[in-house]
This record gives C-alpha cells, structure tokens and sequence, in this order.
C-alpha cells in the first residue's frame, strides 16, 4: 500500500471477493485528528479576540504567520494598485473565470417573487434578500488559493451582498498575494483582513476595532478554521452562521474500459496533490487487469514527476481502488461514499448523471477534468466533503441570501381558511390564537349587515 518499493499505487480491491462490510471499510474516510484537542487550541484563540480585538489578531499573526512588520490586521478597500501588479496572463486568467463564475451564478438569481395562491384569497409568497455582510475565508497553508477568492466573492458580489470582508493569512513579509488582492477589488471587497486560522474567524465573527463584524463566515480552511466556524456558529451572542462544515478534499473517479488511463491517472493526482489528507478513489467498472495496470502505471509515472509528489505519496497512501462489476454498482458505492468530488470517465457518461444521488460537483465525460471546475468553468469549487455532500450543497447564490416569505389574505381568504385555524387554535388550546381569526370574521358579518 502507498509506498511499496517506493512505487506509488493505491490499495486495490475487487468488490467480488470481498465482504459488503470490507468494502465499506475500505472506504472509509480517514479518521480527524480528536475534536477535543484542536477545540482546547482554538477556544483560547476565541477568547483572546473577544477580549483584547486587534492586538490578540495583531499577535497571533506575528506567531503564525512570523508577519512581524505588521502593524495592523486589516487592509481596507480601496487597495493599492501596486498591491496587485499581476502578468497579464494572469489578469486574463482571473477574468475569464470570474466572468464564467459570475454567468453561472447570475443564473441562479431569483429575479421574481414566488407567489402561490393556496386558496381563493390565500396568497402565500417567497422572495429572497442578500445577507448584508459576509466574511470569506481565504486559506493560506501549502498553496495560495486565488479562485478560492473567486468561487467565495463573486456570488457574494452577484447575491448583493453589502458588505464583502475577506480574510487571508499573509506571508512573512506581512504582503499578501497580489491574486487575492486583485479579486477581492473586483468583487468590491470593503477589506482585507491580514489573518488566518482561528483568530481570522473570531475577527470576523465578533467583530474588533478595525475588523468588521459579519452575519455569515464562509471558506474551507484546516481543522483549527473549521473548528473555529463550529464555535462562533454556536454562540448565540455572536449571530454568525457558516456555510458548511468542512474536512480534507476528496475525487472519486468513475472509470470503465472507454476511459483513458493517463485522463484518470491525472485527475486522481490533481486532488492527491492537495494535501497529504487528501482522499482520491477509483473505482474501476468491470476493468480486466491489463487496463487496471495501464492506469497504476500511468499514476505512478504522473506522480513521480510532479513538484510536490511528496504530498501525493501521503495522500495515495489512505486511497483505494474498487473494482466493480457494472455501473450500477459503481454509482451505488460512489452514492455511499457521497464524494465531494464525482468525475464520470465512462461509456455515456451523460446518461450516468442521472444515477448520481449524492456527490459535492460532478465532471460528465473525458474532456472535464475537475481542474476545469476548480478555477474557470463557472461552477463553484466550495463543496461538502467528508460525506456531507449526503445533506449539505456547495456554496451557491443561495449561501448568499434569506429566503423571506410573505401572505396576504383578502376577507374572502380569511373566511375560506378561518375554519381551519380555529379549529387548530382549539386544539392546541391557545385561545388568543382562535380569537384573532373570530374576531375578524364577526367584524365582516357586522359589517356586512350593515351594508
Ligand atoms: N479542488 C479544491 C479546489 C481548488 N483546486 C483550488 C485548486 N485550487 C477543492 O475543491
Ligand atoms: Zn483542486
């Protein structure tokens, strides 16, 4: 497994030889380092903000970060353009996919109000309004993520958002990337906040005399950032909510004879490049052992070239190969596994689509690498991990805003419905309930009499 004779390959199974319960187990996630420690780190993190507000965020930054020069935590719009002097390559990439990444989401606007009229009379609607602030955490760690950036701030930008705080950890220098510095001009960004981990979050949640407070936090980020959102979310004296939990990033990839195994090999190596926790898995249709081998070998050929082939040899370590026997069965185990990340390299894989019951985003056929998602097709790249892609979406224009709704009765409505709410109100014996309907209704009957 992962490292034989320094050879790079995954641990293979064929789900006809082994147990329903192995093959659960082999898919198993790897298991989080003990909640209790990291929330015993981060709760004096919390406090420490709470308390003491710019200095705490100030000295934690000069710890983790080693940003010794800086003198203050936040960097306020509008930002210098000598802070995001870019190649122009780069400036073209940034906005050819914040322009596809602002499409996309534009799209899931609901320009009008949903209005249902549930009985003659009843008219029952739902309109949606942006959260006015919110805080968007940008990781730092082993990679600068610029499209984290982008994937967080333009649906906050297109939702309406009236106030859009990011935050980031800078570099030693107290700099922060000139990418991150550029998106967050273009989304219209109030301020940058110079930090990172846990203390950015309590920034964010609580507020501080140069951070602003936010109703929502969103962003992937470590354990320590994930715990921090955990927190702050569950005290009521802060009013912050989060997007969603959030764990190590994962890739399964759906592969049968069609595939190519130099495609497979290097979408499973692009998620396995993420971090050493990252999870990839493979499962093959119905492959004879030539073609299974085809793809080992291109995997560990891909692998042993990449700059940070160290990190993958961590993350192929805790990953799995299935091998199934149809295509039912693959999607039944990927449903199971409920990827954050699905990519689909079969016979029509469009017609696939439809099998998929659980699954963070998913990439339909040989010419969609995930890496298309990740930075420039227009679909978010913020996905439920961890198996919460079984209950929880990706962020979307609706991380963005409330759902309110509204009703509006006529007289004709209120008697039409009347009966039933009185009815409910005895039930549940709350008298003042049934009275402001009756009461009502004997209003109309006098002044019907009347005229
Ligand atoms: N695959 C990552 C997102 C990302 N990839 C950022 C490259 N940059 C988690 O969905
Ligand atoms: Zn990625």
């Amino acid at each position: 497994a992962g490292i034989k004779d320094g050879r790079i390959q995954m641990r293979r199974y064929i789900t006809a030889e082994e147990t329903p319960g192995a093959v659960q187990e082999a898919l198993k996630r790897p298991s989080q380092r003990s909640t209790d420690k990291i929330m015993g780190i981060v709760k004096p993190i919390i406090s420490a903000i709470q308390e003491r507000g710019d200095a705490a965020v100030l000295e934690y930054t000069h710890k983790f970060e080693k940003a010794t020069s800086l003198t203050s935590p936040v960097l306020k719009a509008p930002f210098p353009q000598s802070m995001m002097q870019l190649p122009p390559e780069t400036i073209e990439a940034i906005d050819i996919s914040f322009e596809n990444i602002r499409r996309f989401h534009a799209a899931q606007k609901e320009e009008k109000a949903l209005v249902v009229e549930t009985m003659p009379g009843v008219v029952c609607s739902r309109f949606s309004r942006p959260i006015e602030r919110v805080g968007l955490y940008v990781p730092g760690g082993t990679a600068v993520l610029p499209s984290t950036a982008l994937m967080l701030g333009v649906p906050a930008m297109v939702a309406g958002c009236k106030k859009i705080v990011m935050a980031t950890p800078p570099r030693s220098d107290g700099s922060i990337t000139p990418e991150v510095v550029y998106v967050a001009h273009k989304v219209g960004a109030e301020s940058i906040v110079l930090a990172g981990g846990a203390q950015a979050v309590a920034a964010m949640a609580y507020g501080t005399e140069s951070v602003s407070k936010v109703d929502k936090i969103l962003g992937p980020g470590n354990q320590f950032v994930t715990a921090a959102k955990m927190i702050v979310s569950n005290d009521t004296t802060a009013g912050v909510s989060i997007d969603m939990p959030a764990g190590p990033s994962e890739v399964l990839v759906v592969a049968d004879a069609t595939a190519n195994p130099a495609f497979v090999a290097s979408d499973l190596l692009s998620q396995a490049e993420h971090g050493v926790d990252s999870q990839v898995i493979l499962i093959a249709v119905d492959l004879t052992a030539e073609q299974l081998q085809a793809i080992e070998d291109e995997l560990h050929a891909q692998a042993s070239a990449l700059p940070r082939v160290d990190i993958v040899r961590g993350a192929i370590e805790h990953s799995v190969t299935l091998v199934t026997k149809d295509i039912n069965e693959a999607m039944r185990l990927s449903n199971l596994y409920a990827p954050e990340h699905l990519i689909l390299q079969v016979r029509d894989a469009s017609s696939v689509v439809s099998l998929v019951e659980n699954a963070g985003s998913v990439f339909v056929g040989p010419w969609t690498p995930e890496s298309v998602g990740d930075y420039s097709a227009g679909v978010n790249h913020s996905l439920p991990t961890y198996g919460y892609a079984k209950q929880y979406s990706g962020v979307n224009l609706a991380s963005y805003v409330k759902h309110i709704t509204s009703s509006n009765l006529t007289a004709e409505g209120l008697r039409n419905v009347g009966g039933a709410v009185m009815q409910l109100a005895k039930v549940e014996e709350l008298e003042a309930h049934r009275r402001a309907v009756s009461i009502r209704l004997a209003h109309m009957d006098r002044m019907g009499a009347l005229g």
